[in-house]
Order: C-alpha cells, then structure tokens, then sequence
C-alpha cells in the first residue's frame, strides 16, 4: 500500500479532490477553494518539491501574502516525496489556494517536474520557484510585473547582479563550480549573471514559443532561455537566503548531468560549430593518449607500425568513452538505429587505415621517424573516422540538421 491509499481517508475529511491515472495522483482544492478548470488566471506559479513538507509550511502563506490580490494558482509538483509533504498540502490547502501533483515515478527529475507543473498550468504569467525559502517569496511579484509590464521576455530573480545579496557563504570550492558553471553557460545566456537561478518568470506564449524543450537534470531555466531564444532577459536581485529546513538535493551527479546538459544546449546552439569542437575534443585526446602509448610501445619494439598499432587501439579506447557518453545522452537525436554496430565497423576501419599507413610509411621510407610515422598514420584513421561517421553512420548531430531525428515532421 502506498502512500496515497493510507492519506485517501484524511483527503477526502477534509474535502479534497483526487485524480489519479497510471502516471500522476493530482489533489486539488474544492469546497470554498477553486477547483482546477479550463478557466485562465493571471499567474500559476510552479513549485517542485522533492521532501520540502516543513518548508511549504512557511512558504505558501508567505508566497500568498506576497501575491494577495492577485488571481493566481498555486502548483506543486512533488516527486513522490516521502515526508509527509501530502498532507500538508491538504492542510494548507484548507486556507489557500492549491494543486498538488504528486508524480509517482518520475525519471526525469526537477526539470521535468517544472515542465509538468507548466503543462497543468492556466496562467497567462507562469513563476518557477524553488521551496525551500532560498528564493524569497516577497520577491515574486516583482518578477511577475517585469512580464505583467512587458519589460522582459524574461524575468530572472539573480543572486549576483548589483543589489544582490546572499545568506549563504560559499568556500572556495563551490564559488568556483559555480564560476566555471556560468562561464560555460556564457555563450547562449549572454550578459545573464545568474543563469542558473531556479527563480524565473515568462509569459505563457513565450513558453508556448520553445523549441525542443529537452532538459536534463536542474537547469530547467537556462534550458528555457535558450530554447525560446529570448532576447529580453531582465534581472531581478534578491535576498538568496539559507534553506529553511531538510537538505539539497544538488548532488554531484547533478552536477555532471549539467555538462551533459549543456552539450545538448551547445548543440542546439550552434549547430555547425559544436559537434566540429567535440570531434576535435575527443581527436585532441585520443591522440594525447595515443601518443604516450606510442612511446611506451617503443620502449619493447623498434617496429614502428606495431607501436602505431597499439596506439591507435589506445586512442580508440578514449574514442569509445566519448561514443559510450554520446549515445547516451543524444539517443534521441541519433539517426541510426545500431549505433554501436556502426561503432565498431567505424573503429575497425580507422584502425586498419592507421595502421596500413604506419606499415607503409615503415616499409618505404628508409629511416621513418617515429613522430612522422605516428602523425600521418593517426591522420590517416581520423579522416577515415570523420568520413565514415558523418557518412555512413550518419553521426552528424548539426551538420546537416534537417537529418536530426528531433527535426523530422514526425516528432
Ligand atoms: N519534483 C522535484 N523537485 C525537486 C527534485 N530535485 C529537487 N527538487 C526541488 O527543487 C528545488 C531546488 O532543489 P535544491 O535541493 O534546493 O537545490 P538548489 O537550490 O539548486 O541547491 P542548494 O543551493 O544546494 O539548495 C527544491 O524545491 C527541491 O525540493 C526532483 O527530482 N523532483
Ligand atoms: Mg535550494
């Protein structure tokens, strides 16, 4: 028995109303509250909780203050939390305004639940906060008025831009993670200081507006700056407080799961550019470490063509970490339906290309260089990997774009 069958007595006491297909259990309020209906609001804002049940205590009342008079909803998005965030919300839910949505077996994290909450949502003015009282709930309208004023596309409440202030004091670790990540971000969220803020608004058309939306992990408002590609992004200064209670969630799997997300967002982008700067990455790095092996190989064998071998093979092995990374975050991109199968042919047809030539340049030349051998053998298997991946596996991500699975009318 689940959670949502122990609290069904509780829920319906106090007059709440429950959904439930395969997929999500929503709790609406009725009664003297409103129930969810196809009827537009100025403003839903959406808060994703994860385990934040002594956090939503204090922040709905604080967050309706804020908002009072406006006609808004409330959406919380609560991925299958196991406090007891539920009830709650069915307290709560006596004297304010609100939606639960509890999503049973989520997969795809905040960002997901971010996009569920928006999907449910009727306003024309959409405002994404995080629930655990970091971002100050007084500071809502302000953002709301940026889009109400159509003063920006996009609202954005920053930690770091002039006026800005901070509870928290970072060590040097983490101010300079956080550095490194917004720096990263630069080339697609321009002059924004705090790109990774969790606390934005936009108007609902501007979302409607997004282009494959696809997003990984936290990031979920830089995911929306880029996608909607909007140019007027406004910066609100906030108070960035501490966590009022439990604990964050930003794990250092989060945090790997941001580079992923930002090679997609790289990706989308500049098409052109970005898969040719990660196949000079992952070439750059095969040939680094084909290089030492090269040299090792020499150290046992004065055959030049065995140690460009064994190189090569050494070099494949980075290559293959690089295709293990890409296949699984671009599966949906990839054209081919074997990719691995095309994998090996494509490694097997660098590798004797490299090879041969190794073995060639040391059979016709009298005194090869070991440095010349290894250059033109290992160009030699790059260009037989760049045609055949762009070619025959199809493996092009933006060079011809119209090929992207993502792109075709279908999807
Ligand atoms: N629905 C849902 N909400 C989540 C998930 N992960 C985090 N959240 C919520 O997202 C908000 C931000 O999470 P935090 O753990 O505070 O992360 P953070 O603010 O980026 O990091 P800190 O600065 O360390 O607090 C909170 O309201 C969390 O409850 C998730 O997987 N699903
Ligand atoms: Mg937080």
């Amino acid at each position: 028995m689940d959670w949502f069958d122990r609290k069904t007595c509780e829920i319906s006491r106090i007059g709440l109303q429950l959904a439930d297909d395969s997929k999500q259990v929503t709790l609406s309020t009725t009664g003297n509250m409103t129930q969810p209906t196809t009827e537009s609001l100025d403003l839903s804002v959406i808060i994703p909780t994860l385990n934040e049940a002594d956090n939503l205590a204090l922040l709905v009342p604080r967050l309706h203050a804020a908002l009072s008079p406006r006609r808004y909803e409330l959406i919380i998005v609560d991925d299958n939390s196991q406090d007891n965030t539920p009830a709650v919300c069915a307290e709560l839910a006596q004297s304010y305004q609100l939606r639960l949505i509890v999503r049973r077996q989520p997969k795809d994290g905040l960002s997901g639940a971010v996009m569920e909450g928006i999907a449910a949502a009727r306003g024309e003015v959409l405002l994404v906060m995080d629930a655990d009282l970091q971002h100050p709930p007084e500071k809502a309208p302000e953002l709301v008025e940026v889009i109400e004023n159509n003063r920006g596309d996009f609202a954005l409440g920053s930690r770091h831009v002039a006026g800005a202030t901070s509870d928290e004091h970072w060590g040097l670790f983490r101010r300079l993670n956080s550095w490194v990540a917004t720096l990263l971000a630069r080339p697609f969220a321009g002059h924004i200081t705090d790109p990774m803020s969790g606390f934005f608004a936009l108007r609902r058309s501007t979302y409607q507006g997004a282009k494959r939306l696809l997003p990984l992990g936290y990031k979920i408002g830089l995911e929306l700056i880029c996608k909607t590609e909007c140019q007027r992004l406004v910066e609100v200064p906030i108070h960035f407080g501490l966590r009022h209670a439990g604990h964050s969630k930003l794990t250092v799997k989060q945090q790997f799961k941001y580079l992923e997300h930002l090679s997609r967002l790289y990706d989308f982008c500049f098409p052109r550019l970005s898969p040719i700067i990660k196949f000079i990455i992952a070439t750059g790095m095969a040939w680094f470490v084909g290089l030492g092996a090269f040299f090792f190989s020499l150290l046992w064998t004065d055959d030049l063509a065995v140690a460009a071998a064994i190189a090569y093979a050494c070099g494949l092995g980075i290559t293959l970490i690089f295709f293990m990374r890409y296949v699984r975050t671009q599966r949906a991109f990839i054209v081919r339906k074997h990719p691995w199968i095309d994998f090996v042919f494509t490694s097997l047809g660098e590798w004797a290309g490299a090879a041969l030539t190794a073995t060639y340049l040391d059979q016709r030349l009298d005194h090869a260089r070991p440095l010349e051998v290894f250059v033109l053998a290992f160009l030699a298997g790059t260009m037989i990997r760049y045609v055949m991946r762009k070619e025959f596996s199809q493996d092009i991500r933006g060079l011809r774009r119209q090929k992207r699975r993502e792109e075709t009318p279908e999807n």
